[in-house]
């Protein structure tokens, strides 16, 4: 079934000029991006976007060093995106990624890393629509 997940490329991957070769490696793998937009998050959206993680001894970390520099939106569609695109980007450390995704090719570290994704298919609908209005998006 057709499903909508996120991809954000991290101020780590956007600093190393890395944009190109990650949207590749997306188009690649056979995502439709319907929507995509480059951005400065600031601390309110960084929050907010990260409220799940607010309990978490790295949330306030994870939180400055997303606002640290542009990012760049991604908003794909594909069928079964969500744990597909998970497969493509690899685990959340990138010592532990497999060879080949995006996370073992561009991260820096666990923190550092990359990409963001989302984990569910309820949280890819939602977190498309954190920041895309639904007249943005190319179906
Ligand atoms: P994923 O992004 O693979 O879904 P989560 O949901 O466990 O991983 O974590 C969300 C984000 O929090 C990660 N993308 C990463 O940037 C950051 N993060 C996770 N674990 C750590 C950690 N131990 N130290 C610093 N940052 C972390």
């Amino acid at each position: 079934m057709s499903e909508r997940t996120l991809c954000i490329i991290k101020p780590d991957a956007v600093k190393k000029n890395v944009q190109g070769s990650i949207i590749q490696k997306i188009l690649d793998s056979k995502f439709k991006i319907i929507g995509m937009k480059m951005m400065k998050l600031t601390e309110s959206m960084g929050r907010r976007f990260y409220e799940v993680h607010k309990e978490r001894p790295f949330y306030g970390e994870l939180v400055s060093f997303m606002i640290s520099g542009p990012v760049v939106v991604i908003a794909l569609e594909k069928d079964n995106a969500v744990t597909d695109y998970r497969s493509l980007i690899g685990a959340t450390d990138p010592a532990e990624a497999a060879a080949g995704t995006i996370r073992k090719l561009f991260a820096n570290s666990k923190s550092e890393n990359a990409v963001h994704g989302s984990d569910s298919v309820e949280n890819g609908k939602t977190e498309v629509a954190f920041f895309f209005a639904e007249s943005e998006l190319n179906t």
